[in-house]
């Protein structure tokens, strides 16, 4: 499958409602989105990484332009029989596991496409529907509780609250007894550090599914002691960048849950590696999203469709996020489950009549 030429975008997305984490406020979604083209087929990927360093250390601008300047010169002209080639030429690069990501899942579409399969079936997926949960962002009580309220009664099956020091415990205890039976999570994006140990404790009592990403962002080993002072499992999203960051949290007990997100982990080759060793050591995994436009989300979804994909993931109805997707297709969950789209590759193709409304970068590349 010979690479005959890419095009790079970035695209610009309004939010519907802001969407807070610890560590700030994202009100427009702004994203590299990335075209492989092979004869008449196109390929479809976008980067998870911010314009700026605020939930790992990747920006959009350092991904544009390491896109730019070296993959796509690497790439472009060459044939590769599978994504493994691919892979192994952007191996050696240190680091840019969302650069990377954003390369090879492209590929790996344009792959599916050209062999005119859908890519749950080339990942070793299966199934139409996968289970979904929602992410809510941190807001005052009331209003989280109302919007914990619809979630429930659309049928989604997790509800994972953002939570950061000085919102967490009351927030946690507001749900919990509003909701009793509902699976329940907290996301603190790296707001704590081990000295919050026992204020983290608490959260024992409100019998959360698990407590994802409390410590650093680049922290396994912390992580490990955490977790012999909690009931609660610990799940490692920002930690997990390859499946050496796994194999080493799985040894140490530093998570006994993994949120894979194929943007943030380098790609799929990864990711089933990451997928297949949580297996071996008996660990669920799920997979989170990053507020992606339908291309992304339609990548996460086929790669959900995985047997160790235990536990409902981040991939929601866009319409929460978005007045109008990128896509010609609609990704709406119904009563908890989001279907996959059909067809070959992703399986979703780009709304080319609204794409120029919000692109704010455009270039083309050739061998
Ligand atoms: O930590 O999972 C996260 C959004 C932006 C950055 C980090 C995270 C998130 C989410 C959103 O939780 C999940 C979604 O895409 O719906
Ligand atoms: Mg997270």
């Amino acid at each position: 499958l010979r690479i005959d030429g890419a095009e790079l975008r970035v695209v610009r997305l309004p939010l519907i409602t802001p969407f807070t984490i610890s560590s700030g406020t994202l009100h427009e979604k702004i994203f590299p989105l990335l075209t492989l083209r092979s004869g008449g087929l196109h390929g479809y990927a976008e980067g998870v990484m911010d314009p700026l360093p605020d939930y790992l250390e990747e920006t959009v601008a350092g991904a544009l332009d390491l896109t730019r300047t070296v993959f796509l010169p690497q790439i472009l002209g060459k044939s590769f029989d599978n994504p493994q080639g691919l892979h192994r030429l952007l191996a050696p690069w240190r680091g840019n596991s969302m650069a990377k990501a954003m390369v090879e899942m492209a590929f790996w579409d344009l792959w599916a496409k050209s062999l005119d399969l859908p890519l749950k079936s080339l990942l070793g997926g299966a199934g139409d529907a996968v289970d979904v949960g929602v992410s809510l962002g941190i807001m005052p009580i009331e209003q989280t509780i109302d919007r914990v309220s619809t979630h429930v009664d659309e049928g989604y099956k997790r509800i994972k609250l953002k939570i950061k020091p000085g919102h967490d415990l009351e927030i946690i205890r507001a749900v919990r007894a509003q909701f009793p039976g509902i699976h329940l999570t907290a996301d603190a994006n790296s707001a704590y550090s081990l000295a919050d140990s026992s204020l983290l404790a608490r959260l024992d009592e409100f019998d959360l599914d698990y407590i994802e990403q409390p410590l650093a962002w680049n922290d396994i080993h912390d992580h490990g002691v955490l977790q012999r002072r909690l009931r609660t499992p610990l799940c490692l999203d920002e930690s997990i960048r390859s499946p050496e960051d796994a194999r080493k949290a799985l040894q140490s007990d530093a998570a006994r849950v993994i949120n894979i997100k194929v943007g943030r982990s380098g790609g799929y080759v990864n990711s089933l590696k990451i997928h297949d060793l949580a297996e071996a050591f008996s660990v669920p995994v799920w997979c989170g999203g990053m507020l992606e436009s339908g291309i992304g989300r339609a990548h996460n979804i086929h790669l959900s469709t995985l047997l160790n994909f235990q536990k409902p993931g981040d991939t929601s109805s866009a319409s929460r996020y978005f007045q109008r997707d990128i896509i010609e297709q609609k990704l709406e969950a119904h009563h908890g489950r989001m279907p996959v789209p059909a067809g070959s590759g992703i399986g979703v193709s780009l709304d080319q009549g609204f794409l120029p409304h919000v692109t704010i970068g455009l270039e083309n590349f050739a061998p």
